[in-house]
């Protein structure tokens, strides 16, 4: 028989806990994907947004998400290593996943080598130098002194605003997201030498919409989809050095 394996799991964008649709039917999406992962799954890489919305404290973490630590607690006992991007919705991960669930923190972009290939790898938000305002944003969000700020406000009112804010969110409001192609920023950012090193494989989410093309230098460039509409996320087989399309939406057989 045709050797088969290792895989390699990427996905993004499930936004868990963002009240839209069935949120939890979301949930059991991501759960059956995760549970019908090969026996072969050398790894899991959660590229970000995962959560709607995840700040944990000191002492406290949020509620709900049972069933996916649960299978994630699952997979990382069975041996599949497990790697998490902080979205833009999810950077106040401090170290419940690493010291729960054995999960490794990346930052973007994390250039690795898997098989015989190079992969970049990010949830991609930020990558594009061309949106200043999205930038300075995103410094206030990472900031560690707002970040002690914020977790001095009661989770009650911390939430709320979090929440609110999570309703502009274009998942909620319905809006469509469309890939576009080579005039994606990530696309500029992947094949800019300059500031890549050479990979073979740029994979990453935030745009909500999947899709793939190749850069000039003969890169695979691959965004994955979000758990409202879609579900679609990659599996890399890495012995025969392909990548597949899978949806949440349908799972079949491997
Ligand atoms: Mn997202």
């Amino acid at each position: 028989m045709e050797k088969r394996g290792p895989y390699y799991c990427f996905i993004s964008d499930v936004h868990l806990g963002l009240q839209v649709s069935d949120p939890l039917e979301r949930e059991r999406k991501l759960v059956a994907a995760l549970e019908s992962l090969p026996d072969e799954t050398e790894a899991l890489y959660l590229l970000g947004d995962i959560f709607d919305f995840w700040y944990e404290y000191k002492y406290v973490v949020p509620k709900g998400f049972t069933r996916t630590l649960g299978t994630l607690a699952r997979l990382s006992d069975k041996g599949v290593k497990i790697y998490f991007f902080k979205g833009n919705h999810d950077i106040w991960a401090f170290g419940y996943f690493t010291g729960e669930l054995g999960i490794e923190i990346l930052t973007q972009p994390h250039y690795t080598r898997i098989g015989e290939k190079t992969f970049c790898l990010g949830h991609g938000d930020g990558l594009d130098k061309s949106d200043r305002l999205y930038l300075i944003l995103r410094k206030i969000f990472h900031s560690k002194f707002l970040q002690r700020a914020f977790s001095n406000i009661h989770p009650r009112w911390a939430f709320g605003l979090a929440h609110k804010w999570s309703k502009h969110n274009r998942l909620y409001r319905g809006k469509l997201y469309k890939f576009r192609d080579k005039e994606e920023p990530l696309y500029h950012f992947a094949c800019d030498t300059e500031v890549t090193a050479p990979a073979d494989y740029f994979i990453f989410g935030h745009v909500h919409t999947p899709g793939n093309n190749r850069t000039p230098r003969g890169a695979g460039f691959y965004i994955l989809g979000e758990w409202i509409n879609g579900c679609e996320y990659l599996l890399y087989d890495a012995s025969s050095d392909t990548m597949i399309w899978k949806s949440g939406n349908n799972l079949s057989e491997y």
